[in-house]
């Protein structure tokens, strides 16, 4: 049964891959599975149709038949459980790289995600330089001892893994920071995942998406 996911009718971010449904696009090139994606305006997210996919009325959700689920982590975990290729064979193994989706999406990413806002969206405060370095000094606390846990490594626990696709991603998302860069391992662990076919055709399908709603003369920009 084909999938079908949800994403930006036009990303605010044109085109940069930094909207969630890059990771799920990721993870459904990584194991092989066609997809298809219906797009959604920022009105159309907040209607009834989608609100019963997405309850709170954003994007990525993800339908498989009469499944119908939501949150990008759920989703990456769906197709990492459902195929082959994103979770190692053993148990523990396994139970080891969703401990990095979950490190990912609840340690690492939101204070990466509170200085994004910063940046777009408080620039103006008169408190926004003393805020934005506060949340700098938060986020760089985890990435520390990530880089530290990562030394040398390829990956984070052997074979890449669903745990690598999230932490990358969220990383990948957040090198406009430019707290990536203050590690050389975690800058070459982002760039190494960029590398991988399956994240090349994710990113370009992404982009084509942005492209078409240029050409149509669609709006970006959310709504304030
Ligand atoms: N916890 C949810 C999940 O992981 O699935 C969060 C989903 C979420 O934040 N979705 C965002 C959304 O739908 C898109 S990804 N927002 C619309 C709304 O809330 O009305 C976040 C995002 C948006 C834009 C950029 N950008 O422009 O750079 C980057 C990331």
């Amino acid at each position: 049964m084909t999938p079908t996911i949800t994403a930006f009718e036009a990303s605010p971010d044109r085109g940069r891959g930094m909207a969630r449904d890059m990771r799920v696009r990721w993870a459904l090139e990584e194991v092989g599975q066609p997809y298809d994606v219906r797009l959604v305006s920022f009105a159309e997210m907040k209607q009834p149709a989608h609100l019963a996919v997405q309850p709170f009325g954003q994007i990525p959700s993800y339908e498989e038949g009469d499944l119908a689920i939501f949150e990008t982590g759920a989703i990456v975990l769906r197709i990492a459980e459902t195929h082959k290729g994103l979770l190692p064979e053993n148990e523990a193994g396994r139970a080891r790289a969703i401990s990095w989706i979950f490190a990912a999406l609840n340690t690492v990413e939101p204070p990466l995600v509170d200085i994004q806002f910063a940046t777009l969206f408080e620039r103006d405060k008169p408190w926004a330089a003393e805020r934005l370095a506060m949340i700098q000094e938060r986020a760089r606390k985890p990435l520390g001892f990530l880089s530290k846990r990562l030394g040398e490594a390829e990956w984070l626990d052997g074979e890449f893994s669903a745990g690598d696709l999230m932490m990358a991603g969220v990383l990948f998302r957040s090198k406009p920071s430019g707290l990536i860069d203050e590690h050389k391992n975690l800058a070459a662990y982002v760039a190494r995942a960029e590398a991988r076919p399956a994240f090349r055709r994710a990113f370009a399908d992404q982009l084509e998406v942005f492209k078409a709603a240029e050409a149509k003369g669609l709006s970006s920009a959310p709504p304030r």
